[in-house]
Protein backbone atom coordinates (compact mmCIF):
# COMPACT_ATOMS: atom_id res chain seq x y z
CA UNK A 1 0.00 0.00 0.00
CA UNK A 2 0.98 3.55 -0.55
CA UNK A 3 0.70 6.58 1.57
CA UNK A 4 -0.32 9.17 -0.67
CA UNK A 5 1.07 11.75 1.03
CA UNK A 6 4.60 10.08 0.72
CA UNK A 7 3.86 9.86 -3.21
CA UNK A 8 2.94 13.20 -3.23
CA UNK A 9 5.82 14.72 -1.24
CA UNK A 10 8.03 12.98 -3.51
CA UNK A 11 6.39 13.91 -6.77
CA UNK A 12 6.31 17.56 -4.76
CA UNK A 13 10.34 17.52 -4.30
CA UNK A 14 11.18 16.70 -8.15
CA UNK A 15 9.25 20.01 -9.25
CA UNK A 16 11.72 23.45 -9.35
CA UNK A 17 10.08 25.58 -6.59
CA UNK A 18 8.82 28.82 -6.16
CA UNK A 19 11.14 31.82 -6.57
CA UNK A 20 11.78 35.08 -5.52
CA UNK A 21 12.32 37.08 -9.03
CA UNK A 22 12.08 40.66 -7.91
CA UNK A 23 11.38 42.59 -4.31
CA UNK A 24 11.17 46.24 -3.09
CA UNK A 25 10.73 47.97 -0.04
CA UNK A 26 7.61 49.57 -0.35
CA UNK A 27 7.48 51.81 3.70
CA UNK A 28 7.36 51.55 6.93
CA UNK A 29 4.61 51.94 9.43
CA UNK A 30 3.98 52.50 12.75
CA UNK A 31 0.55 51.36 13.08
CA UNK A 32 -2.08 49.65 11.50
CA UNK A 33 -3.50 52.92 9.75
CA UNK A 34 0.00 53.90 8.00
CA UNK A 35 0.36 50.12 6.73
CA UNK A 36 0.19 50.03 2.39
CA UNK A 37 -3.79 49.08 1.00
CA UNK A 38 -4.39 45.56 1.39
CA UNK A 39 -4.18 44.69 -2.41
CA UNK A 40 -1.36 41.96 -2.02
CA UNK A 41 -1.66 38.60 0.36
CA UNK A 42 1.31 39.01 3.10
CA UNK A 43 3.23 37.02 5.33
CA UNK A 44 5.21 38.62 8.22
CA UNK A 45 8.48 37.45 9.73
CA UNK A 46 8.01 37.34 13.29
CA UNK A 47 10.64 36.30 16.56
CA UNK A 48 12.67 37.30 19.20
CA UNK A 49 14.89 40.63 18.56
CA UNK A 50 18.00 39.41 16.88
CA UNK A 51 16.73 35.95 15.65
CA UNK A 52 18.07 36.89 11.80
CA UNK A 53 14.29 37.84 10.56
CA UNK A 54 16.26 40.65 8.26
CA UNK A 55 18.78 38.44 6.86
CA UNK A 56 16.54 35.85 6.08
CA UNK A 57 14.35 38.44 4.06
CA UNK A 58 17.61 39.98 2.17
CA UNK A 59 19.03 36.34 1.53
CA UNK A 60 15.46 35.08 0.36
CA UNK A 61 15.30 38.55 -1.96
CA UNK A 62 18.78 37.70 -3.13
CA UNK A 63 19.66 41.35 -1.92
CA UNK A 64 22.14 42.18 0.96
CA UNK A 65 20.88 45.86 1.87
CA UNK A 66 17.21 45.54 1.48
CA UNK A 67 16.47 45.18 5.11
CA UNK A 68 18.72 46.16 7.62
CA UNK A 69 20.35 43.73 9.78
CA UNK A 70 22.85 44.62 12.77
CA UNK A 71 24.30 42.94 15.66
CA UNK A 72 22.37 45.28 17.91
CA UNK A 73 19.06 43.96 18.61
CA UNK A 74 15.95 45.76 18.36
CA UNK A 75 17.23 46.88 15.16
CA UNK A 76 14.36 46.64 13.16
CA UNK A 77 11.60 48.79 15.02
CA UNK A 78 8.28 49.37 12.63
CA UNK A 79 6.34 47.47 9.98
CA UNK A 80 8.47 46.91 7.13
CA UNK A 81 6.48 46.42 3.91
CA UNK A 82 8.55 44.50 0.99
CA UNK A 83 6.50 43.50 -2.16
CA UNK A 84 7.60 40.34 -3.57
CA UNK A 85 7.00 39.20 -7.10
CA UNK A 86 7.89 35.38 -7.24
CA UNK A 87 7.46 32.67 -10.35
CA UNK A 88 6.05 28.97 -9.77
CA UNK A 89 6.98 25.62 -10.80
CA UNK A 90 5.71 26.74 -14.64
CA UNK A 91 6.61 29.90 -14.54
CA UNK A 92 3.58 31.19 -12.84
CA UNK A 93 3.50 34.77 -11.19
CA UNK A 94 2.38 35.44 -7.94
CA UNK A 95 2.97 38.95 -6.04
CA UNK A 96 2.71 39.18 -2.34
CA UNK A 97 4.23 41.29 0.61
CA UNK A 98 6.91 40.36 3.28
CA UNK A 99 6.47 42.10 6.25
CA UNK A 100 9.54 43.01 8.39
CA UNK A 101 8.51 43.15 12.26
CA UNK A 102 9.98 44.51 15.17
CA UNK A 103 11.82 41.57 17.86
CA UNK A 104 10.56 40.89 20.64
CA UNK A 105 12.14 39.84 24.07
CA UNK A 106 14.23 42.73 23.35
CA UNK A 107 12.66 44.70 26.25
CA UNK A 108 13.32 42.78 29.04
CA UNK A 109 10.62 44.18 31.35
CA UNK A 110 8.33 42.26 29.07
CA UNK A 111 7.38 39.02 30.10
CA UNK A 112 4.93 38.33 27.70
CA UNK A 113 4.56 38.75 24.14
CA UNK A 114 1.99 40.29 24.12
CA UNK A 115 3.28 43.35 26.12
CA UNK A 116 6.55 43.69 24.21
CA UNK A 117 4.58 43.42 20.98
CA UNK A 118 2.87 47.15 21.97
CA UNK A 119 0.12 47.87 20.21
CA UNK A 120 1.87 47.86 17.27
CA UNK A 121 2.48 44.17 16.46
CA UNK A 122 -0.42 43.24 18.86
CA UNK A 123 -3.00 45.47 16.34
CA UNK A 124 -1.28 43.80 13.22
CA UNK A 125 -1.43 40.20 13.97
CA UNK A 126 -4.87 40.46 15.21
CA UNK A 127 -6.34 42.43 12.06
CA UNK A 128 -4.63 43.21 9.35
CA UNK A 129 -6.49 42.19 6.72
CA UNK A 130 -4.20 41.40 3.82
CA UNK A 131 -2.09 39.15 6.74
CA UNK A 132 -2.52 35.18 5.74
CA UNK A 133 0.25 33.94 8.18
CA UNK A 134 3.30 33.73 10.04
CA UNK A 135 6.56 33.03 9.70
CA UNK A 136 7.74 32.30 13.18
CA UNK A 137 11.96 32.19 13.94
CA UNK A 138 13.65 30.40 16.59
CA UNK A 139 17.37 30.38 16.97
CA UNK A 140 18.56 26.76 16.09
CA UNK A 141 20.79 27.01 18.80
CA UNK A 142 18.57 28.37 21.48
CA UNK A 143 15.65 26.08 20.79
CA UNK A 144 12.00 28.06 21.15
CA UNK A 145 11.86 29.95 24.38
CA UNK A 146 8.48 31.15 26.57
CA UNK A 147 8.18 34.36 24.33
CA UNK A 148 8.10 32.39 20.70
CA UNK A 149 5.43 30.02 23.03
CA UNK A 150 3.20 33.06 23.73
CA UNK A 151 3.36 34.32 19.76
CA UNK A 152 2.02 31.04 18.58
CA UNK A 153 -0.90 31.00 21.14
CA UNK A 154 -1.51 34.58 20.39
CA UNK A 155 -1.53 33.69 16.61
CA UNK A 156 -3.34 30.79 17.07
CA UNK A 157 -6.41 32.46 18.85
CA UNK A 158 -5.66 34.65 15.97
CA UNK A 159 -6.78 31.98 13.45
CA UNK A 160 -3.58 32.74 11.91
CA UNK A 161 -1.25 29.69 9.87
CA UNK A 162 2.18 29.66 11.99
CA UNK A 163 5.57 28.30 10.11
CA UNK A 164 8.57 27.67 12.73
CA UNK A 165 11.44 28.49 10.88
CA UNK A 166 14.83 27.73 13.09
CA UNK A 167 17.20 30.50 12.24
CA UNK A 168 21.42 30.02 11.59
CA UNK A 169 21.65 26.37 11.18
CA UNK A 170 25.04 27.44 9.53
CA UNK A 171 26.03 26.71 13.33
CA UNK A 172 24.92 23.36 13.71
CA UNK A 173 26.67 20.28 12.82
CA UNK A 174 24.40 18.20 9.89
CA UNK A 175 23.19 15.55 12.41
CA UNK A 176 21.77 18.25 14.82
CA UNK A 177 20.25 19.58 12.35
CA UNK A 178 18.57 16.35 11.45
CA UNK A 179 17.05 15.77 14.94
CA UNK A 180 16.22 19.60 14.91
CA UNK A 181 12.63 19.78 13.26
CA UNK A 182 11.16 16.77 15.53
CA UNK A 183 12.99 17.84 18.66
CA UNK A 184 11.26 21.66 17.84
CA UNK A 185 7.98 19.92 16.90
CA UNK A 186 7.62 18.05 20.44
CA UNK A 187 9.03 21.47 22.24
CA UNK A 188 6.03 23.46 20.44
CA UNK A 189 3.40 20.53 20.13
CA UNK A 190 3.83 21.05 16.00
CA UNK A 191 4.67 18.64 13.68
CA UNK A 192 8.22 18.40 12.26
CA UNK A 193 7.59 18.95 9.38
CA UNK A 194 5.77 23.11 9.97
CA UNK A 195 9.73 23.36 11.07
CA UNK A 196 11.91 24.47 8.45
CA UNK A 197 15.81 24.98 8.92
CA UNK A 198 17.23 27.74 7.11
CA UNK A 199 20.47 29.77 7.13
CA UNK A 200 21.20 33.46 5.80
CA UNK A 201 24.64 33.15 5.91
CA UNK A 202 24.87 29.67 4.38
CA UNK A 203 21.26 29.28 2.44
CA UNK A 204 20.12 26.25 3.84
CA UNK A 205 16.43 26.25 3.14
CA UNK A 206 16.46 29.50 0.63
CA UNK A 207 18.20 29.27 -1.92
CA UNK A 208 20.39 25.99 -1.41
CA UNK A 209 16.93 23.50 -1.72
CA UNK A 210 15.16 25.75 -3.86
CA UNK A 211 14.07 22.66 -6.40
CA UNK A 212 12.90 20.81 -3.54
CA UNK A 213 10.90 23.31 -2.35
CA UNK A 214 12.19 25.37 0.41
CA UNK A 215 11.39 28.59 2.17
CA UNK A 216 10.00 29.51 -1.44
CA UNK A 217 7.20 27.49 -1.83
CA UNK A 218 5.77 27.88 2.21
CA UNK A 219 5.59 31.62 1.25
CA UNK A 220 3.36 30.74 -1.67
CA UNK A 221 1.36 28.28 0.29
CA UNK A 222 0.72 30.72 3.02
CA UNK A 223 0.18 33.36 0.85
CA UNK A 224 -2.74 31.37 -0.34
CA UNK A 225 -4.30 30.78 2.27
CA UNK A 226 -7.85 31.81 2.86
CA UNK A 227 -8.82 35.43 4.26
CA UNK A 228 -9.57 35.72 7.75
CA UNK A 229 -13.48 35.68 8.66
CA UNK A 230 -14.20 38.83 10.04
CA UNK A 231 -11.57 41.16 8.88
CA UNK A 232 -12.62 42.49 5.29
CA UNK A 233 -14.21 45.73 6.38
CA UNK A 234 -11.26 46.48 9.33
CA UNK A 235 -8.67 48.80 8.78
CA UNK A 236 -6.31 47.41 6.16
N1 LIG B 1 25.77 32.71 11.68
C1 LIG B 1 24.67 33.33 11.25
N2 LIG B 1 24.40 34.60 11.66
C2 LIG B 1 23.27 35.19 11.23
C3 LIG B 1 22.37 34.52 10.36
N3 LIG B 1 21.31 35.35 10.14
C4 LIG B 1 21.56 36.49 10.83
N4 LIG B 1 22.74 36.41 11.49
C5 LIG B 1 23.34 37.47 12.32
O1 LIG B 1 22.45 37.76 13.42
C6 LIG B 1 22.44 39.15 13.71
C7 LIG B 1 21.02 39.69 13.69
O2 LIG B 1 20.52 39.63 12.37
P1 LIG B 1 19.21 40.46 11.92
O3 LIG B 1 18.82 39.92 10.58
O4 LIG B 1 19.42 41.92 12.03
O5 LIG B 1 18.17 40.00 13.04
P2 LIG B 1 16.68 40.55 13.31
O6 LIG B 1 15.88 39.39 13.82
O7 LIG B 1 16.15 41.24 12.10
O8 LIG B 1 16.94 41.59 14.50
P3 LIG B 1 15.97 42.78 15.03
O9 LIG B 1 15.54 43.59 13.83
O10 LIG B 1 16.85 43.53 15.96
O11 LIG B 1 14.83 42.13 15.73
C8 LIG B 1 23.38 39.81 12.68
O12 LIG B 1 24.64 39.98 13.28
C9 LIG B 1 23.43 38.79 11.56
O13 LIG B 1 24.62 38.84 10.80
C10 LIG B 1 22.68 33.19 9.92
O14 LIG B 1 21.98 32.52 9.16
N5 LIG B 1 23.85 32.66 10.40
MG1 LIG C 1 15.41 43.13 11.85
Amino acid sequence: MYDSRVVQAAKDARKPAWRVVDASYELSSPDLKHCPEATLPEVAVTGRSNVGKSSLLNRLCARKGLARVSSTPGRTQMLNFFAMRMLGPKDEAFEMRLVDLPGYGFAKAHKRVRESFGPMIGAYVQRRAALRGLLVLIDARRGPQELDMDMLEFASEAQLPCLVVATKCDKLSKSERGLLPASFGRALGMHPRDVLLSSAQAGIGIDKEIKSGGLGRELVRLARGPARLGLEGGSA
